[in-house]
């Protein structure tokens, strides 16, 4: 029998290490002013609008919910067709952009380098399209100079949060006296001194974080580096406001030509760029492209004309929202029923009572157990808008409170309400 009792473990990697555990996280649009930003950001809070089962909501002008567009979602509300009908939301801000110097205040760039702090992930968009009526802030169309521009503010106020962690600390271990410094931490201590003598203020932190200044040092965010567990809490812990340890997906801002031809003289040299700087994913997008699409959407004719002379070329905005859901390590699963067919954001790694909890605090304290269907094995057997095809076919399991929850899991919680008072 295959061992079903035992918990699969999740170990997250990359930036998803330092990501703050919630599940409402967000994305935040960062790069050098007039790249496109605010243009991406209306067509994607539009597109919202538009789209029948994901209603689009506006927090403030520069925040809104995108909803995840997923196959999966729309097959299930296709097929229950309930009244009610919840996609799951990817929480995007649109924030200014960030000059040369900004860490150091130029530009209110303290303010929007405060913006980046609170967001969760860092879509990076940069300028590749030429146009003489765009101004560029440095002249010319140089997408490498402008991720190193950027990438270099956020190291240079990564530094700044360091001296200030690095203080506070000091601050407490003059309080109390107590404290005992381990052998690891005076031997590692030795060792690492040498490598980063040019930087006394970051003493407190050397046992445990060999790798870190080297890595800023070289204009390197933080994310990529190797950490062992005992380092990824230190920095979870103390320093929890570092921007360089966020997941980055980088967009490329192409002309509507350029995207058609999936052909830019920037793109091999922004990926290798992106290779040596902690890595990410790119997506190349056209504002100029998504917006001549955008503007057709009521002349269903006129749109199959635009996109039938271009095989092959599709919207990029559903990669970009999908993606940058994935990168703050968060998955859904389903709820379907005659009433309502929703999507529960969890983060990776979750166990059923916590994701249950999401639906209600009662589900999470009264939990039984889970009853689930992965959504391939429902999509294969399910003809008709129930479970029973999915029982006779042995599909439908029970969990316990060790399960991990998979994304795309379409689950129905057991629990015990009359046991849901307060402790
Ligand atoms: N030709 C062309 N123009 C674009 C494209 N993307 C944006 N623009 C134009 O560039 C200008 C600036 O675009 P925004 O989206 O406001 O730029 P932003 O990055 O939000 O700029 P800030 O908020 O000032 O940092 C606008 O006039 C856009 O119409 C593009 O792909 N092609
Ligand atoms: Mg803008």
């Amino acid at each position: 029998m295959a061992p079903k009792a035992e918990a699969k473990t999740y170990e997250p990697q990359g930036a998803a290490r330092f990501g703050r555990v919630r599940n409402s996280l967000k994305m935040g649009i960062v790069g050098l002013p007039n790249v496109g930003k605010s243009s991406l950001f209306n067509l994607l809070t539009a597109q919202n609008i538009a789209a029948e089962n994901y209603p689009f909501c506006t927090i403030d002008p520069n925040e809104a919910r995108c909803a995840v567009p997923d196959e999966r979602y729309d097959w299930l509300c296709n097929l229950w067709k309930p009244p009610s009908m919840y996609p799951a939301y990817l929480q995007v801000t649109d924030i200014a952009g960030l000059v040369r110097g900004a860490a150091e205040g130029a530009g209110l760039g303290n303010a929007f380098l405060s913006h980046i702090s609170a967001v969760d992930g860092i879509y990076h968009v940069v300028r590749a399209f030429d146009n003489d009526e765009v101004i560029h802030v440095d002249d010319s169309v140089d997408p490498i100079r402008d991720l190193e521009t950027i990438q270099m503010e956020l190291c240079k106020k990564d530094l700044e949060f360091l001296a200030k962690a690095e203080e506070k600390e000091m601050r407490e271990v003059k309080k109390a006296p107590n404290m005992k410094i381990s052998l690891v931490f005076t031997s590692t201590f030795e060792k690492v001194k040498k490598m980063l003598e040019a930087s006394s203020f970051l003493l407190p932190y050397l046992p445990c974080l060999p790798a870190r200044l080297p890595y800023l040092e070289e204009n390197k965010p933080v994310r990529g580096g190797d950490f062992n567990s005992k380092e990824v809490e230190l920095i979870r812990e103390k320093l929890d406001n570092l921007i360089t340890t966020k997941p980055v997906v980088y967009l490329v801002n192409l002309t509507a030509d350029d995207f058609i031809r999936k052909k830019n003289k920037w793109l091999a040299k922004i990926h290798a760029w992106i290779q040596e700087h902690g890595g990410g994913v790119l997506i190349p997008f056209s504002v100029e492209w998504e917006s001549k699409l955008w503007d057709l959407r009521d002349d269903e004719d006129g749109k199959k004309a635009f996109l039938d002379k271009t095989p092959g070329v599709v919207s990029s905005l559903p990669k970009i929202v999908v993606q940058g859901f994935k990168e703050l390590n968060l998955i859904y699963y389903f709820t379907a029923g005659e009433t309502e067919v929703r999507c529960w954001t969890i983060q990776r790694g979750t166990l059923a009572p916590q994701a249950a909890g999401v639906i209600h605090g009662d589900f999470e304290r009264g939990f039984i157990k889970a009853e689930v269907v992965a959504f391939p094995d429902f999509r294969a057997i399910a003809t008709s808008p129930s479970m029973g095809e999915v029982k006779a076919a042995g599909k439908y399991r029970q969990e316990g409170k060790q399960y991990v929850v998979e994304d795309g899991d379409i689950i129905h919680f057991q629990f015990n309400v009359t046991s849901s008072g307060k402790k």
